[in-house]
């Protein structure tokens, strides 16, 4: 078979894929009315993965998990938009790392709103502006983000989903040969994260060679202004400002990861076959030894896996007193979540139940 022939074998494959694709909208369509009336959210991650497991499991063919979920989340995306569209705050700026992480929630498609905190990223979900946030809450490098934590105990936004992304850092440049870059821009921790790159392939250099500004998108952004500079940035990023990546994955550590915490308000998930549960605890301070023991020891009696415990300081009062952010398999009408909950019910607030990634 000749180019010519193989192309006309795609065309004809792709106007089926159109005629099934418009078919499958016209079905979202009706989705879209029927929640319309009925008032329930269009945003459903837990049957998203249930499509997305579904189709993954005929392993048939050359698609691969990633190959399915990272088109049906684009065709996730449109039918969305397409019931209602829904705007989505993120941490930006454009180009961060957060900005990744919404996108492999959202798709390509979505309406973004990059906001320069995550204090006004919460403030957006909560008077409307945006209907999801996308914050980052924990890095396995650097820890819990306290921020984010804090402000879920704050405010009472609700956790839709989580996403894990990969921090990976580019190289990019216009420039046609690594002797013309006359100086990089990065910001300081990815500059930290990249050094057995820069040793190897730069060396010793002036101190002005390294440029350090507030953002890796920003570096990307200098870096397309003038082709004798590179940039340490995200792939997003660099992709984003259309400056050609010349290495990828440069950091030093392949270990380094992001937790992410999609938030919506009045949101509550169905159940999956796979949730986790995140609640904020303040236990009652009587002074009395054991109380967290006697608190922990509650889920080990309803066979309750806990996940995570994090603590952070009461503000107000004299005392130096606790409250704890806890993760736990299970969803929280699950009938064991339901008794410690029943139980605590002054004292735990519940965060949500969403599907567990990690
Ligand atoms: C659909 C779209 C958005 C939801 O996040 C989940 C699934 C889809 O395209 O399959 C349809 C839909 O709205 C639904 O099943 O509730």
């Amino acid at each position: 078979m000749t180019l010519d022939d193989l192309r006309k074998n795609i065309d004809q494959i792709d106007d089926e894929l159109l005629e099934l694709l418009n078919k499958r909208m016209e079905v979202v369509k009706h989705v879209g009315e029927l929640k319309k009336h009925t008032k329930t959210v269009i945003y459903r991650p837990e049957r998203e993965k249930s499509i997305i497991d579904r189709l993954s499991g005929y392993e048939s063919g050359l698609m691969t998990r990633a190959a399915i979920e990272a088109i049906y989340l684009e065709i996730f995306a449109v039918s969305r938009n397409l019931e209602l569209p829904e705007r989505i705050a993120y941490l930006g700026p454009e180009g961060s790392f957060t900005h990744q992480a919404a996108e492999s929630r959202f798709g390509a498609m979505s309406d973004y709103l990059a906001l320069p905190s995550i204090r006004s990223v919460f403030e957006s979900v909560d008077t409307g502006r945006a209907r999801f946030g996308v914050v980052p809450i924990e890095n396995n490098l650097e820890g819990i983000v306290k921020e984010t934590i804090d402000l879920l105990n704050e405010t009472d936004l609700k956790i839709v989903a989580e996403a894990v992304i990969s921090v990976h850092f580019t190289f990019a440049t216009k420039a046609e040969k690594l002797s013309d870059i006359t100086k990089i821009y990065s910001k300081d921790i990815a500059f930290g994260q990249c050094e057995k790159f820069l040793e190897e392939y730069f060396g010793a250099k002036d101190e002005d060679f390294f440029v350090q500004v507030d953002s890796t998108s920003k570096a990307a952004k200098l870096a397309a202004q003038d082709p004798n500079s590179a940039s340490i940035c995200s792939h997003i990023a660099a992709k984003l400002f259309n400056v050609p990546i010349l290495f990828d994955n440069i950091q030093d550590s392949a270990q380094n990861r992001t937790r992410f915490f999609i938030i919506g308000k009045d949101f509550i998930n169905q159940k999956s076959d796979n949730d986790k549960t995140t609640i904020i605890a303040k236990l009652p301070d009587d002074g009395k030894p054991g109380t967290l023991v006697r608190f922990l020891q509650e889920f080990e009696n309803q066979g309750i896996n806990l996940l995570k415990i994090e603590s952070r300081p009461v503000r107000e009062g004299e005392q130096f007193n606790f409250w704890f952010l806890m993760e736990f398999d299970g969803y929280f009408l699950d009938e064991n979540v339901q008794t410690i909950m029943k139980r605590h019910s002054a004292e735990i607030k519940c965060l949500g139940s969403y599907v567990k990634i990690i």
